[in-house]
């Protein structure tokens, strides 16, 4: 059964793959599963036939058969689950903790993250922005001092490359353009790690290919 993902006709970020899709795009290369892209402009992503994939017209999206999905974690919780590629561990407590992991990385890690970037694009104009923005960015470093902490010498969070891990690199990815993560040496060999894996660089050149 084809596997449709939706994503945008033209990123507002020039293909660097900050957009959600490139995480979604990233599971399916490391389970191994072909998929379809389909691009929809920011017009038609707030029109009835993107409304019914997604109630709030935002991508991506998922379609396989009859299933619909939206949010990426839930998309990619989905292809672990289902599909495999080593993304959740082998017995039901690595696999717990692996979730754990991706509710962390955009529950707990992403929202401060994406604080800064509408402190930075959306207010950035604003007569108090240049106060609240050091108030932000000492938010991340909160999380990323703890999340470091956590990691130490570990090559992946817990154990093997997880779907926590895969998701935890691609929030911090959205750090990289403020250079907040170079202050943190082992997230930011973390965040390489991710990278070089041929899957994320699959997923990448197959944004880039539309964006760049
Ligand atoms: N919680 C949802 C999920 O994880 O799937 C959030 C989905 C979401 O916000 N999608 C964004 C969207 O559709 C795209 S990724 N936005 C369009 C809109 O609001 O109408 C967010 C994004 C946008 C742009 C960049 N960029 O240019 O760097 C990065 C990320």
């Amino acid at each position: 059964m084809t596997i449709v993902i939706t994503a945008f006709e033209k990123s507002p970020d020039g293909g660097q793959g900050l957009a959600r899709d490139t995480r979604v795009r990233w599971a399916l290369e490391e389970a191994g599963l072909p998929y379809d892209v389909r691009l929809v402009s920011f017009q038609a992503k707030k029109e009835p036939a993107h409304l019914r994939l997604h109630p709030f017209g935002l991508i991506p999206t998922y379609e396989e058969g009859d299933l619909v999905l939206f949010e990426s974690g839930a998309i990619i919780h989905h292809v672990a689950e289902r599909h495999g590629g080593g993304l959740l561990g082998d017995d039901a407590g690595a696999r717990a903790r692996a979730v754990s992991w991706m509710f962390a990385a955009v529950n707990t890690v992403e929202p401060p993250i994406l604080e800064l970037v509408t402190a930075r694009f959306a207010e950035g104009d604003k007569p108090w922005a240049v106060e609240r923005l050091p108030l932000v960015k000492d938010r991340i470093r909160e999380r990323l001092v703890l999340l470091t902490d956590r990691l130490g010498d570990a090559e992946w969070l817990d154990g093997a490359f997880s779907a926590g891990d895969l998701m935890m690199v691609s929030v911090l990815l959205r750090l990289r353009p403020s250079g907040l993560l170079d202050e943190f040496p082992t997230l930011a060999a973390y965040v390489a790690r991710g990278e070089a894996r041929p899957a994320y660089q699959r997923a990448f050149a197959a944004q880039l290919a539309i964006n760049g």
